[in-house]
């Protein structure tokens, strides 16, 4: 297993002192994801209320053979933030495609051992990246041969970036691919915001042990001192961004440190730190973000009752 490895925690404690200090606070959810985030993660995908996984899974094992059609010789497949690996297993499964290579990109090492361990008897090599998608995408094409390629960016990933840096992801991606390779996107669709909410606020509290283990994170890995239970979690639609927000909100007036960058930072009561974005899309939005980033017109498979769309864009 390739592992990469820039200053991970060098830059996380970068990037959780200048995005602490903004106004407003905020913390970058790709945070979220050390072992214990991930497998909340996990226990997230199979609540009732979140229907994400469930529909992208459904729809992967039923158009497999169709999504991995044109390929009738063997590829190479690439999955940006991996996790457990049970998509690409089931698109494996499902596809009757022979499949070479598998590169798994994510950035929890725990994630990438159990996915690398599922998938690795369904191909003939795995290459596995520690890092994230940019660190991803700058590999990939060094470990790729002559062979056609699938990226797949599944799990609505996407939404945790901004319309203009989903754009500029979409570019980047676009550029690491050549003629003959191919995207295949899953992005979650807007609905009614009752069910969003329920989505991000569930009654079992996963959702919010999810959102607070980033703290938990910081305390561990960055000697900070956030109290787990003076930060509440908080989910809310932003209707103008199109985008569920998810917030900790500070329960009381109190004074944070981070031993790691020594800062200290004081929180009002109510005082938020924004820690994720899920941008939500219509489908023909996502065909013309593909087209703005250079690819074909994408072809579509749409789940019409959970509301989620795979598309696979040619290059
Ligand atoms: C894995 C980023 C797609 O935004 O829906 C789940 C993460 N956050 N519940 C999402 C998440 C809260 C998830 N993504």
């Amino acid at each position: 297993m390739v592992i990469l490895d820039s200053d991970a925690r060098a830059l996380f404690a970068a990037d959780v002192t200048a995005s602490l200090q903004r106004t407003p606070r905020e913390l970058p959810s790709k945070y979220f994801y050390d072992a214990l985030g991930s497998s909340l993660f996990e226990a997230i995908c199979q609540l009732p209320w979140y229907r994400i996984t469930r529909a992208e899974s459904a729809l992967l094992a039923t158009h497999a053979a169709d999504i991995l059609s044109t390929y009738d010789d063997p590829l190479d497949l690439a999955e940006l933030g991996c996790g457990s690996g049970n998509k690409l297993v089931t698109l494996l499964a499902h596809g009757g495609a022979s499949v070479l290579r598998v590169q798994l990109i994510d950035l929890s090492r725990a994630a990438l051992e159990m996915a690398h361990s599922q998938v690795a008897p369904l191909v003939v090599e795995v290459v596995a990246l520690a890092g994230t998608y940019e660190d991803g995408l700058a590999r990939v094409p060094a470990n790729r041969d002559e062979r056609p390629l699938m990226m797949l960016f599944l799990g609505s990933n996407i939404g945790n970036f901004d319309r203009p840096a989903a754009d500029a992801l979409l570019s980047t991606i676009r550029r690491t691919l050549r003629p003959g390779d191919a995207l295949l996107l899953g992005a979650d669709l807007t609905k009614p915001v009752h069910d969003l909410l329920l989505a991000y606020d569930d009654p079992l509290q996963v959702t919010a042990a999810f959102n607070r283990n980033i703290l938990r994170r910081i305390n561990d890995e960055l000697g900070g001192t956030f109290a787990l239970d003076g930060f509440a979690h908080h989910a809310c639609w932003n209707g103008r961004e199109r985008r569920v927000e998810m917030h900790l909100v500070s329960t009381r007036r109190q004074v944070v440190r981070v031993a790691a960058t020594d800062i200290e930072i004081a929180f009002e009561s109510g005082e938020s730190i924004w820690t994720e974005s899920s941008y939500k899309y219509d489908p023909e939005e996502i065909l013309a973000a593909g087209a703005a980033a250079g690819f074909g017109r994408g072809r579509q498979w749409i789940d019409p009752l959970a509301r989620f769309a795979l598309t696979r864009f040619d290059v």
